[in-house]
């Protein structure tokens, strides 16, 4: 027998490929609460997708000392003057950090971390982001095509999105003149 196999999933361009590929898609509908122009959110399509993840998960979820891998696509768009973005998580287990890799399109990566300080990295393609364990990360589509980074991350992280769903990030990031901006979340 053969010791040399094909690999499990293969990235041709920004395309994640393979049995052992899952997608989801979060759509307006599921992301209400983080968004803040309610007026703006209800003259949308609850079933307009905002953003899209492939993942490879190679081991169980919540294994120790494994890696997972997934691809991440934002729509371009805006609710009021806050783009489109994804919900945002701390990891469960809050010392676990993720690397971020932009393929196309232009974002923001917000970061915050547990004393709530909000700050946020320009996402370009090339652009690499080490996120250290304790930091909060959520991620804004700021241009007018598809966003698609790719992130590593420890199988055991898991994720928090519940602090995120009550209190939000410190700062939010909104349109102002066209410019990405970060204000006080009031
Ligand atoms: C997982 C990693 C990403 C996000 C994805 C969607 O730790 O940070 O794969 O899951 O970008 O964001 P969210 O906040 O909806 O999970
Ligand atoms: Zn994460």
């Amino acid at each position: 027998m053969s010791t040399i196999t094909e690999p499990r999933i293969t990235q041709i361009g920004k395309e994640l490929k393979g049995a052992l590929v899952e997608r989801i898609d979060r759509k307006l509908g599921d992301l209400t609460d983080i968004f803040h122009d309610k007026g703006a959110l209800h003259q949308l399509p609850p079933d307009r997708v905002i953003y899209e993840v492939a993942s490879y998960f190679p081991v169980q979820h919540d294994t120790e000392g494994g890696l997972f891998y997934g691809i991440t696509y934002i729509h371009p768009g805006v609710v009021g003057n806050e783009y489109f973005m994804t919900k945002g998580h701390f990891h469960r287990v809050r010392n676990r950090g993720e690397y971020y890799f932009t393929m196309e399109g232009e974002g923001m990566l917000i970061l915050m971390d547990e004393q709530r300080k909000t700050w946020a990295e320009k996402m370009y393609p090339g652009s690499v982001h080490y996120i250290p364990g304790h930091v909060a990360h959520r991620t804004a589509n700021t241009g007018d095509t598809v966003l698609s980074f790719s992130a590593v991350w420890p199988s055991d992280a898991g994720h928090d999105y519940a602090t995120i769903s009550e209190d939000g990030f410190s700062k939010i990031l909104v349109s102002q003149d066209g410019i990405p901006t970060l204000i006080d979340n009031r």
